[in-house]
Parts: C-alpha cells; structure tokens; sequence
C-alpha cells in the first residue's frame, strides 16, 4: 500500500512538472505605438532592436488591429476577449461589471495556477473592486493614466531610486516577477502595460542620445492634401485640430524625435525582461507577444492622435514570440485579420485553459504554425467615445474597410468611406462613390450590417451601447436619430 502511495505521489509530481508543463506567458503593450514605430515592421530610422528580435524569431503581424482604439476600452478588449458593447467599458460609458472582470484572463489563469502579475496602466476599473491588485500575486498597476516619475507611481515607489522614469522600473518589475515565478515554481503571466510612449512627452532622459538632431521621412499619406477626401464627421474631433496643436505640422522631426526616444526605453525595458528570462534558463518555454493598446496617427492625413478608424489609429504592432514552435527563431510575417479582442482567447489557449464561450475574439495559436490561414473573415472597429460625429462603426476585412458616418447636420450628411487595402493601404482613394466598387460595396455594406446584428443581439443594456443599434443603422435616417449622452462628454486627458 505504501509502494503504491509513493508511486502515485511520484506519478502526479511528474504529471505537474513535467507532461503538463505549462509555458509561461509575458503580454506587453505600449501606450499609443504606431506600427511604423518598429524596426522590424520596416522602419529603417528607428532603433528597436528588442522588439525587433520578438519579431524577428517569431511572427510580425501585419494586419492587428484593436477594434477600439482608446486606452481603457482596448484594455477591456484585450483583458475579456470581447467587443467594447460586450465589456460596456469605455470612457464616458463607465466601468466594467465584476462579473466582465471574472472571465478576463488574467483571473482565469490564476485559478488555473498561473502565478500572475500585473504592472502599468491599468486603464480601467471593476465596479466594487477597483483595480483588482488582489486578484495578482504581483502588483505594480496604477489608476488613470499613471507617471512617468517612478516616484509617483505608488505600488512601483521602491523602483524610483535605481530606474527614476518609469519605462525602466517596468523592466525591473517583470525581472522581479520571473524570478519570484521561478522559486516558487510556478508557471506565470506577466502582463505590463506600459504608459510610454503616451503623452505627455517626457522622455527617459538617460536616451536623448539615441534621437538627437535626427531627421525622419514622413509618410506618403502624411499632410492635409492627403486628408481631403477624408469625412467631414472625422474632422469634427480633437485628432484633426492636433495636426497642428502638436505641431507635427511644423516641427514633424523633434515630435518624432521625442516620440520615438519614449519607445526606445520600452525596447530596453523588453531587452531587461529577455535578459532575465535567459538568466533564469526558461526562455525556451516562455512566450512573448508584444502590442500597443492603440496606434497612433502621426500627420497621416492631416490628423494627429487616435481613436479614429484610419489605419494609423486603429492598426497596431503585434509580435509574438513562441520558443516551442517548430518555427522558433525563423522571422515570418502572418497577414491574418487580427484583434486585441484575440489576447485573452490566444492566452487561455496557451495555458491549456478552456476559452469563455461568449468571447468575440479567437486564438491566435493556430497561426503560430501556420501563418498562412485566417482566423477571420472580417472585424469590428468601434468609436463610441469623443464628439459626436467621429462615433462611427467601421468593418474590416482582410482586403477591405467600410466605415459608415451615421452623423448628419445642417453641415454634413451620413455619409460612406470604402477603401481598397489591398491596393490602397494608405487610404488615399475613397471608392464608396466609385461605379465600378459598387458591388464590393453592397458587399461590405453587407458585412457592417452583421456587425450591427451582432451588436443588436449581444450588447450590455448598461453604460449607453444600445442606443448605437439605432444610431448606426444605415437604413434609419439620421434625422430620426438622436445621440443620448451617458454623462458630459470629456476629451481630457485621455
Ligand atoms: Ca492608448
């Protein structure tokens, strides 16, 4: 009987050790990081070199987008898996339901035994939990928009001495997590995100060399001739106004300059976290996936900013590094459609944790074999947030965008905006009036409708997303729509 004991102790010890070994998981993302930001998306003036090698031995996505791109409803995509109507968080909406919160990834894998940690920009809150620290085993998140002082950032203080801007003390906290993950022998995931490089502009100025004096190529699209074709209703907001504003109209080289030197400490940040994971020999079974919350339009179009469904806004960086595909080490490019609403799906997936049924978004693990298959044929991209006219519901395919501008006044009226990405991806010709695009416009027109259907049968009947099943509706005329505000519209600070 005691042989038998000893038997089955050593079976299960072995069974948790070693067959069912589960990888860790690092999820990082930045704050506002445009796709061309990234040395290995092709960008020959930037240094990333960190980025670079997640990209480089593993996978570029070239066509990621975040089906809302604006910090605390991104956050909530990515977290839950599903469409901003589903998680009924956004700025001006309000916060998330707890029962949301309960089947985000992070609290789904910390029941499964995952020793988890959060850092950064929390970017949201769960009504009676706040910033859930204690659903984490490690905690170094912050509400609002957190600082770049290390100082100021409370539950990061004990970083401020060594790493005084934040961007570095993240890197330190990931290292701290990995080897407490490690002597305690637990499979973990760390999820940081990162405030850089959101305004405000205050670089780490341990990197003013890397930038300095710098000049930088503007986009082909980049300027307000470029913009001229663009809707009336996506002027109306902060993002075409900051062209100017944030002077990347007259100073296009020190914007970038700056910009681009807040990324940089980002890259060493990754390049501490990989450092450690080296050190600590469990590189080979940890993955890494690396993103924004946003993109970020730098002039393309004459706009500045986020939030709208340009491809500069909405499209983001995503690599993401498996050290146990057989591809490992190989630099491949998968054009897959793909969202933030995949993060939490993808990420259950490879902890061997069962998906919640009700998430919109699909695990990107089948495309880590094979990157020449889709996981979707088209995507939402939602903007429920900002003045009224840029709220607007785009569809996206692999080769195609149709955004419907529902707003009309005595200054403009609904309108439509078709672009060929295939052809066009700098959405420089707008086909909704073109003759010969008729057919793929009803086509997509089509798509958009089952996104409406979808957001008709499956939003929350809280936080102000139902009446956008009106509002968006192509067949009802906007003279018998009327915006209802949740509460005062705000642009602060966001
Ligand atoms: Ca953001």
């Amino acid at each position: 009987m005691k042989q038998l004991s000893i038997i089955l102790t050593l079976f299960v010890c072995l069974y948790i050790e070693g067959f069912g070994q589960k990888p860790n998981i690092i999820y990082l993302m930045a704050d506002d990081q445009n796709v061309g930001s990234v040395g290995c998306y092709g960008n020959g003036e930037v240094s990333t070199p960190n980025m670079d090698k997640i990209g480089d031995q593993g996978i570029i996505f070239t066509r990621h987008y975040n089906t809302t791109a604006i910090c605390m409803a991104s956050r909530a995509n990515a977290m839950t898996g599903m469409y901003e109507y589903k998680t009924g968080t956004n700025f001006d909406h309000g916060d998330m339901k707890p029962e949301v919160w309960q089947k985000s990834y992070p609290v789904l894998l910390r029941e499964a035994g995952y020793f988890t940690a959060f850092a950064g920009k929390f970017g949201f809150e769960v009504e009676g939990l706040g910033l859930c620290e204690s659903d984490f085993d490690m905690w170094g998140g912050g509400p609002g928009q957190t600082f770049y002082a290390t100082k100021k950032n409370s539950s990061m203080a004990k970083y401020a001495k060594e790493f005084p801007h934040s961007t570095l003390s993240y890197g330190a906290f990931g290292q701290d997590v990995i080897r407490e993950a490690v002597q305690q022998d637990k499979p973990f995931c760390i999820s940081i995100s990162f405030k850089a490089p959101h305004r405000p502009i205050l670089p780490d100025p341990k990197f003013d060399h890397v930038y300095a004096g710098k000049t930088f190529t503007k986009p082909a699209n980049y300027g307000r001739v470029a913009g001229a074709h663009m809707s009336k209703q996506s002027k109306q907001g902060r993002q075409y106004k900051r062209f100017h504003e944030w002077e990347y109209s007259t100073d296009y080289d020190e914007v970038m300059a700056n910009y681009y030197q807040l990324i940089y400490a980002i890259d060493v940040a990754v390049g501490m976290i990989i450092e450690e994971l080296e050190a600590q020999g469990i590189a080979d079974n940890t993955v890494i996936i690396y993103t924004s919350d946003n993109g970020y339009i730098c002039g393309a179009h004459g706009f500045a900013s986020k939030v709208l469904p340009m491809e500069e806004s909405s499209r983001a960086p995503l690599m993401i590094y498996d050290p146990r595909s057989a591809h490992a080490g190989k630099k491949r490019e998968c054009a897959a459609l793909t969202g933030n609403i995949d993060f939490a799906p993808t990420i259950l997936d490879l902890a061997g944790v069962p998906i919640p049924e009700n998430v919109d978004g699909k695990s990107l693990v089948p495309l880590i074999e094979n990157t020449n298959q889709e996981i979707h044929e088209q995507l939402a991209f939602i903007n429920t947030w900002g003045v009224v006219p840029t709220q607007s519901l785009t569809c996206i395919t692999r080769d195609w965008k149709y955004t419907y501008w529902w707003y009309g006044d005595t200054e403009m009226k609904p309108t439509e905006e078709l672009y060929n990405l295939a052809n066009d991806p700098l959405e420089m010709k707008n086909l909704a009036e073109d003759p010969q695009a008729e057919t793929m416009l009803n086509a997509m027109r089509t798509r958009y409708d089952t996104e409406l259907a979808h957001w008709k049968k499956e939003a929350v009947n809280y936080n102000n997303y139902r009446q956008y099943i009106t509002l968006f509706d192509r067949k009802i005329p906007w003279a018998q729509k009327k915006f209802k505000k949740s509460e005062s519209i705000n642009e602060a600070n966001h």
